[in-house]
């Protein structure tokens, strides 16, 4: 493998490139017109132009991005996540066309896609699923008697499902007909196939995730993430391990995962899914047959790089380290760095960023897609970059994200940041009492004006911002806020400089 085609644009486009460089590979970016001037762009060793901004016409057009892979003489293509990386079709169209296909055998990728399959074979392995049927809904008539056997409350999901859609929560045999046909009218509408099927409803888990790899002879597992803190199926904070999981139960976890793998045959980097109930019981939910956005932290706490490992195996390289060789030690956390306005109902963000001032210190990472100047538009996912850290513990690692945090200023567009502060502050987090459910309860609180205390900090925070404007040598530290706050006499000048910084 000597040159790689990125197939994919954004924070996880460069990281892949980073990852090519540092083993002597070279890489090909792709890029549509909104991205021909892209970090990842730059960052690679020839780019190729694919299409016009809209995904459809770039970086999913399965012929262009071959073409690319072609006129580049690239061979191997890494689909990143999202866009293609999923599709079993377009793996089998990269080793049709005589490359090396860096993601997983495209009969795992199928497998794993179709929902009843996956619990079938997983069933099979030992692995726990949540009880329920491991086959489609025939007719009504039917579901009524598998729903009486599962009991109450449990949940319609469709078949082809998976990230959420198509899924219903039925607490009454009266709710079961209306669930089931709005639920397959969903299917059918979003995956083009109506099959749905029963399992129990598992109230108030937590979402754990045990990242896999495996080479031609062996698959291992590398803990745990903790995936809890989401909304609408978007993750916004993830972390690893999980306060929840005990290192017993992070071996029987994780002895599941790979169970779960080699039932489908798998190698390269993968994720199964667990909802781990309340009581401590986990039950499989799915398998993610890419790399993830998350990645890092498992990166952090375990000191293995997962994308160069994804490069190696796709290449026939071995793993050198077996399951008794990976401890996670110390304690990782990543917040998602969105262009939209939690305060706002996560509206999506657009505009140029103006400035932007990247935090850094001992245990803190970037990965990011943008740079001052970049164009955030509506035509991709809003995530800009990952702000992770890592500390010996969950305490320090709190503090070192807020710390992160705080240094960190995007200009120019909206952003989650504050959010994640507001997060990091949050007296349920840091105790780790979190669910799937937490983040949308706790929405309100987090997005609430902060106390006036903080008002006048953060006005004075705007008195420095515009003391140190002409200067472009701003620093959002607390330590200049004081400053601000000895050298500034007035609060009612503080708060008309905050208004006018457009801050509360
Ligand atoms: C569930 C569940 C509760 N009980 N299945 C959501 C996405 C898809 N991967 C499966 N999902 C769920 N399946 C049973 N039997 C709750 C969810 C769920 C969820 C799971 C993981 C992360 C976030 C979630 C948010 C809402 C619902």
């Amino acid at each position: 493998m000597k040159r790689v085609l990125v197939a994919n644009r954004g924070e996880i486009a460069l990281r892949i490139v980073r990852a090519c460089h540092e083993d002597g590979i070279e890489a090909v970016a792709v890029y549509s017109d909104a991205d021909r001037t892209s970090p990842h762009v730059q960052a690679a060793d020839r780019a190729v132009h694919i299409g016009p901004s809209p995904a459809a016409e770039s970086y999913l057009n399965v012929a262009r991005l071959l073409e690319a892979a072609a006129s580049s003489g690239a061979d191997a293509i890494h689909p990143g996540y999202g866009f293609l990386a999923e599709r079993a079709s377009f793996a089998d169209a990269v080793t049709d066309a005589g490359l090396t296909w860096i993601g997983p055998p495209p009969d795992a990728i199928r497998a794993m896609g179709d929902k009843t399959e996956a619990r079938r074979r997983m069933q099979q392995a030992n692995v726990p699923v949540v009880p329920g049927a491991v086959t489609p809904v025939a007719d009504l008539k039917s579901a009524r008697l598998v729903a009486e056997e599962i009991g109450f409350p449990l949940m319609v999901k469709a078949s082809a499902g998976g990230g959420g859609r198509g899924m219903r929560v039925v607490r009454a045999p009266g709710e079961l007909r209306v669930a089931l046909e709005t639920a397959a009218s969903e299917a059918e509408k979003a995956f083009g196939d109506p099959r749905i099927y029963l399992e129990k409803y598992i109230e108030r888990p937590r979402h754990i995730e045990i990242q896999v790899l495996a080479d031609d002879v062996r698959t291992v597992h590398l803990g745990e993430r903790e995936c809890s803190i989401q909304r609408r199926h978007q993750k916004l904070v993830e972390e690893a391990p999980s306060v929840a999981v005990s290192s017993e139960l992070r071996e029987w976890m994780g002895q599941a995962a790979v169970a779960a793998a080699e039932a489908v045959g798998y190698r390269g980097a993968g994720t199964v899914e667990f909802l781990l109930a309340p009581g401590g019981s986990f039950y499989f939910l799915e398998m993610n047959t890419r790399i993830q956005v998350e990645h890092p932290v498992t990166e952090l706490v375990t000191g293995i790089d997962l994308v160069q490992w994804q490069l190696r195996v796709a290449a026939g390289e071995r793993l050198p380290f077996a399951q008794d060789a990976i401890t996670p030690r110390g304690w990782a956390i990543e917040c998602r760095i969105t262009s939209e306005d939690p305060a706002n109902g996560f509206l999506p963000s657009t505009g140029q960023v103006q400035y932007l001032h990247v935090p850094a210190g001992p245990g803190v990472r970037w990965d990011g897609g943008i740079e001052t100047g970049s164009e955030i538009s509506l035509h991709y996912d809003p995530m800009l970059a990952k702000l992770i850290v890592w500390a010996p513990d969950r305490a320090q690692a709190i503090a070192r994200m807020h710390r992160a945090l705080l240094e960190l200023t995007i200009e120019g567009v909206d952003t989650s940041r504050d959010f994640h502060l507001r997060v990091m502050e949050d007296e349920e987090f840091r105790a780790g009492a979190i669910e799937i459910q937490w983040l949308e309860r706790r929405l309100a609180a987090l997005t609430a004006a902060p106390p006036p205390r903080e008002s006048v900090v953060r006005a004075a925070i705007a008195a420095v911002l515009l003391a140190e404007r002409e200067r472009n040598t701003r620093r959002l530290t607390p330590r200049s806020s004081e400053v601000a706050i000895a050298a500034t006499e007035s609060p009612t000048a503080w708060l008309e400089m905050a208004r006018r910084e457009g801050l509360r």
